[in-house]
């Protein structure tokens, strides 16, 4: 039977759906509603979640019981409405302030405004019963590779990063921090430009148990990487704590279409990995399905909920295919025939020690490397069931 977007958790950016279309070369395309007015719509488009920046619910400077206002307001229309706050980021890359970054800016005075606009929307998340606190750090980076003592940046990444994680520790707050890399734009390079450079910074921080990912579709397809290997490390990390699902097609700037329109086949895959988890089993995503694309530019207000809408439909579809896909007794055995189950197995033996390894001449010296070099492990039959099932 075909899946609904109601069996799945499913969650928007309200800067995606409130995006005006105001982009480089410019001016908005669409009008501005108020915060809370995209709810009931984002609701009707399947989804049973949303999340925010700081400044899209209260734009910066807004003094302090104005921002009371607009925030009450808008976790009041959520509950009306039956969506979660899931997760909430902060908008540490708009202000100029934050132009050369909000964690690893040269001027010290910018990083620690920057530290204090980010814990307190902390506050904020786990007041709002957020799970994931996630960092984009979009001015983080540089044009010039003179323009930053490298090493020291590192060192207050890690350390705006730290300090965040150990204030959630301090106040008991169960939240989890998601870093998001991207490779580029706005900065030129930004820091943390792909899921496996977060992975290494993650690995040295003090409090990094509550520190992992939030990897996005296309900002790794910005890079020439594959997404799924991608979220698979992660995975396999423990380090998947949230996801950006999106569109892109090739390396070129960030598209942020809707998931699917880019790469159909490894968002096929993503999927049949999201929800299916991995042929031999470990560990496995439950976290929210959350959409980080923009509707096009082209599109006037109806197509901001025709966009939201296919970005679930999105999910459904490919979901429903991932699953007959995987229970298909043709994929089965091809998975089996192409060794899919046997790389689950380890390579040596259990109990084995190297000094047997180097013992057993069935290993090396009796080996018969050109049958095995003769093996048809075939991938193009696999990939084409799975085309088959895609496509059919
Ligand atoms: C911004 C960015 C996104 C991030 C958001 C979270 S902000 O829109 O382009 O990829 O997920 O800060
Ligand atoms: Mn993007
Ligand atoms: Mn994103
Ligand atoms: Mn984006």
């Amino acid at each position: 039977m075909a899946s609904s977007p109601a069996d799945y958790k499913l969650s928007f950016g309200l800067w995606t759906v409130g995006w005006t279309a105001r982009d480089q070369f410019g001016q908005a395309s669409r009008p501005a509603f108020e915060p809370w007015d995209y709810l009931p719509k984002l609701k009707e488009a399947g989804a049973s979640g949303v999340t925010f920046h700081d400044d899209d619910v209260a734009p910066f400077g807004t003094d302090e019981a104005e921002r009371e206002k607009y925030f009450t307001k808008f976790k009041e229309v959520a509950e009306q409405v039956g969506l979660k706050i899931e997760m909430v980021t902060t908008n540490t890359f708009d202000h100029p302030v934050f132009k050369d970054g909000g964690l690893t800016s040269n001027d010290r005075s910018v990083r620690r405004f920057g530290l204090r606009k980010l814990l307190r929307n902390v506050d904020r998340a786990a007041e709002f019963g957020a799970e994931t606190f996630v960092m984009w750090g979009g001015r983080e980076g540089s044009e010039y590779d003179n323009a930053k003592d490298l090493n020291a940046a590192h060192d207050r990444y890690a350390e705006g990063i730290d300090t965040i994680a150990a204030y959630i520790k301090e106040k008991g707050y169960d939240l989890r921090i998601a870093l998001e890399p991207k490779p580029n734009e706005p900065r030129g390079d930004i820091f943390l430009p792909t899921i496996g450079h977060a992975l290494g910074l993650i690995a040295k921080l003090d409090n990094g148990d509550i520190v992992g990912l939030n990897p996005e579709t296309g900002h790794e397809q910005m890079a020439g990487l594959n997404f799924t290997h991608g979220i698979a490390q992660a995975l396999w990390a423990g380090k998947l704590f949230h996801i950006d699902l999106n569109g892109q097609r090739s390396i070129k700037y960030d598209q942020d279409l809707v998931f699917g329109h880019g790469d159909l086949i490894s968002a096929f895959f993503t999927i049949d990995l999201l929800v299916n988890g991995f042929p031999n089993g470990g560990p496995k995503y439950d976290g929210w399905l959350h959409f980080d694309y923009k509707p096009s530019r082209t599109d006037y207000v109806e197509g901001i909920w025709d966009s939201a809408a296919a970005n679930a439909e999105m999910v459904t579809l490919l979901a429903d295919k991932a699953r007959t896909y995987r229970a298909d007794p043709e994929v089965q055995e091809a998975f089996k025939s192409s060794g899919i189950f046997e790389l689950a197995q380890p390579t040596l033996a259990e109990g084995e020690s190297v000094a047997d390894l180097l013992a057993d001449r069935s290993a090396y010296e009796d080996f018969d490397v050109d049958a095995a070099a003769e093996r048809n492990y075939g991938f193009v039959k696999l990939n084409q069931l799975a085309l088959k099932h895609l496509v059919g």
